[in-house]
């Protein structure tokens, strides 16, 4: 939005859209997860795919705690430790619940992992610990409102994870649908988290340079999970695309 060529501040709702652009440069366009997608992944990807995400998973609730660590809004805490107790699960009476990692584990199971080389973390690939650590550490070290902000490729997340629900019991049937309940929960956890992340977000970021800081951010986000499917890809191949796959490039802030 602009006047008299002068840049004005975005509106919320513009805003709003520019974050929402950046998901033409989400990984659900990699090579690597189309293939997971579109049935033409071998058991041995499927499986590669399985064992290095636990690594993304298990770095989650990690990542949270940095983020709540570094946060002095109680309220916003109360809020976020939701995230952390749907990955680590909790045995709060009336509320047990597994937890997200637990039921990672049991999706490396169904697709023939064992639970060992799952948790044991033998078959992570270094660029996937590498763009892992770099999220976490990142939350670790940066204000608290910009990890909320690189949470936001959830905003992107539901329908990756009904893409997965809607296509890999047709293309795996020999995956337990069991295994698929990790997906099933976080359709409606992503969409929580989003609404709570952006609403954070959409306040905090409230500057031209903010807004340019937070598309920035998201970008690095972005690049964090399009690295994971390169090193997959390197790791595990793909159908027919030998070279790597170069991430589409996302809208420039300005
Ligand atoms: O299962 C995922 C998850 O719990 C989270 C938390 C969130 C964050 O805090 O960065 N991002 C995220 C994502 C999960 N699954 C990914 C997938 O493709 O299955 C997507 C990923 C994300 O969009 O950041």
């Amino acid at each position: 939005m602009s006047v008299t060529g002068e840049q004005l501040l975005w509106s919320r709702a513009e805003f709003e859209d520019r974050l929402r652009a950046q998901g033409k440069a989400y990984h659900i366009y990699h090579p690597f997860n189309v293939m997971l997608n579109d049935g033409s992944a071998s058991k041995e990807q499927i499986q590669g795919w399985v064992a290095n995400r636990f690594y993304y998973q298990l770095a989650i609730p990690i990542k949270d705690a940095a983020v709540m660590s570094n946060c002095t809004d109680r309220a916003i805490r109360r809020e976020w430790v939701k995230r952390l107790l749907d990955h680590d699960g909790c045995d709060i009476p009336g509320a047990e619940d597994e937890g997200g990692i637990e039921a990672w584990i049991r999706l490396g199971t169904a697709t023939g992992l064992s639970r060992e080389e799952v948790t044991n973390l033998q078959h992570v690939v270094p660029g996937v610990r590498f763009a892992v650590d770099a999220y976490v550490e990142f939350a670790r070290t940066r204000p608290w409102q910009e990890s909320v902000c690189a949470s936001l490729t959830e905003l992107f997340a539901p329908k990756i994870h009904k893409a997965r629900l809607a296509t890999w019991p047709e293309h795996y049937p020999w995956i337990d649908s069991e295994g698929l309940t990790y997906f099933r929960n976080r359709v409606t956890q992503a969409r929580r988290d989003v609404e709570h992340g952006l609403s954070i977000t959409l306040d905090y970021f409230n500057t031209v340079e903010l807004q340019k800081r937070a598309l920035d951010i998201l970008n690095f986000k972005l690049d964090v999970l399009w690295q994971m499917n390169d090193a997959m890809a390197q790791r595990y191949g793909l159908p027919n695309s030998p070279a790597a796959a170069q991430r589409p490039a996302p809208e420039q802030a300005v």
